[in-house]
């Protein structure tokens, strides 16, 4: 996969945002077809896809040719580069899957968004040896959506995720197969996983960055991809560390969010411009319909000028929480339309799914957890306490509906994640919840200041002892310690 003799040398990052320069060269791996492929860009790589009921992954270290000279050092899954196969699933099936860890340090797998028996979460108590394969078995019961696997070992996620492991997860079910979407995987349907990283001398990547220099998506420097001109889905996950994005595309278009998190929006909803923490999926059509062959349109994040606590605002561009994408707006794909296929989505569907959300009025039960800093370089925690394996910081009854609110502090914000079940959010303490973010939610952006509610009902799993997982999914905060568990009891 290595070695395509493409070193291109490529000076054209960052779009209208400031010069990146940094001898980005072309990505080697399977690519998708860019239409014959435009100066200073490189095909958007596309993972491959596993699927059946025996699934099979190994961690292990790898190398992907990302800029002139030495190629990188990076962890992959099943041979890959940097990220791993999309795992196409359906919903009621059972799947056992085997993990095994070829790195030289402990690992864990987490399933992010599934809901499954914690001691199958892959959560930091599932550690995975040198060695060692850990094979999980579970029923298939979200719904159709966009999840994720990634490490989740306690202190290491951080360094792990930089290195590039994870992978996506495609749940499809009856109810998404019945409407009239783009799902052609690779063609009009695209995993797209947005991520940046930053390099030493070496070309190595610099596992302690908060924040990269160098946008990759699917592990793609300056990517490009061809895409018909008839509807298209994009499954976008933001898997950095702590940067969120404000995505839109240059021309300022509308395109329409179909999926939250946990599944399929009852309707589309149109947006110019969409908010995404780290951890956070959404499904958007894009429009291409109306398009010449041969035009292109760029998606960016517009994270210039964005309100304070706004990760990625930043105005540094070196240093602990300094990056050349701070305070920017940057390129994020750029899209070449090309001839429609033959059954090509030309329409947007008027509605989608039926789904009933749980409202504040259903909850039987209340929490809040507030989002602490002790003071100058002490890190971020749930009411003034670090994580603790030792400590269960919550319990709560199965099959109970419970409101939980996160209320955030004045420093920074956080990207507030729970395992185990799919929420609604009923509530912003700053305005009234975004149309589009009025689906099932696993992740959600809290500001500074604000208190965000949701409602969910922990059903299904219960266990005395394995531990469900909350935390900021920002890895360094949750490296530092904002996390807690808690256990659902029968
Ligand atoms: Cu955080």
């Amino acid at each position: 996969m290595l070695g395509l003799g493409s070193a291109l040398l490529l000076t054209a990052c960052g779009g209208s945002g400031k010069d990146t320069d940094g001898g980005v060269t072309a990505d080697a791996g399977t690519d998708a077809d860019a239409g014959g492929g435009t100066p200073g860009f490189n095909p958007l790589w596309i993972p491959p896809t596993l699927s059946g009921a025996d699934l099979a992954l190994s961690l292990a270290p790898s190398s992907k040719q990302l800029r002139a000279g030495a190629a990188t050092p990076t962890y992959a899954y099943n041979g890959g580069e940097l990220w791993g196969p999309t795992l196409l699933l359906t919903k009621g099936e059972t799947v056992r899957i085997d993990v095994t860890n070829h790195l030289t340090e402990d690992t864990t797998t987490h399933w992010h968004g599934v809901h499954l028996p914690a001691g199958m979460d892959g959560g930091p108590h599932q550690v995975i040896a040198p060695g060692a394969t850990w094979s999980p078995s579970f029923e298939v019961k979200n719904n159709a959506g966009t999840y994720w696997y990634h490490p989740h070992l306690h202190m290491t996620t951080m360094a792990q995720l930089n290195l590039g492991a994870g992978g996506f997860i495609i749940v499809r079910d009856a109810a998404e197969a019945a409407l009239p979407l783009p799902r052609t995987y690779g063609v009009d349907d695209l995993p797209l996983v947005l991520t940046s990283r930053r390099f030493n001398a070496d070309n190595s990547i610099s596992t302690a960055t908060i924040y990269g220099d160098y946008l990759l998506a699917n592990g793609t420097p300056n990517a490009e991809v061809a895409l018909p001109a008839q509807f298209v889905r994009l499954r976008i996950l933001n898997a950095e560390i702590e940067r969120a994005y404000d995505l839109g595309f240059a021309d300022g278009r509308t395109f329409h969010v179909i999926g939250t998190d946990g599944g399929l929006l009852s309707a589309p909803v149109a947006v110019t411009r969409l908010l995404m923490a780290p951890g956070e999926r959404y499904e958007l059509l894009v429009d291409l319909t109306a398009e010449a062959i041969g035009a292109s349109l760029t998606l960016q994040s517009f994270n210039r000028g964005q309100p304070f606590g706004f990760p990625g605002g930043e105005t540094a561009t070196s240093g602990e929480f300094g990056s050349l994408l701070n305070n920017t707006t940057f390129d994020v794909l750029r899209i070449n339309v090309a001839a429609a296929t033959t059954d090509g989505i030309t329409a947007l569907p008027a509605t989608l799914v039926a789904n009933t959300y749980w409202t504040a009025a259903d909850a039987t039960n209340a929490r809040t957890l507030n989002i602490t800093d002790m003071g100058p370089g002490t890190p971020f925690t749930f009411d003034g306490v670090g994580f603790d394996h030792a400590t269960i910081n919550q319990t709560v009854t199965l099959n109970a509906i419970e409101q939980w609110t996160v209320a955030n502090g004045r420093i920074f914000g956080h990207s507030f994640h729970i395992h185990d079940v799919q929420f609604a959010i009923v509530s912003r303490s700053t305005g009234p919840v975004p149309e589009h973010e009025r689906g099932w939610k696993d992740t959600f952006f809290v500001r500074i200041g604000e208190s965000v509610s949701f409602v969910a009902r922990f059903d299904d799993y219960a266990s005395p002892t394995d531990a469900f997982m909350y935390h900021c999914h920002m890895a360094n905060h949750e490296d530092g310690g904002l996390m807690g568990q808690f256990l659902v009891v029968a």
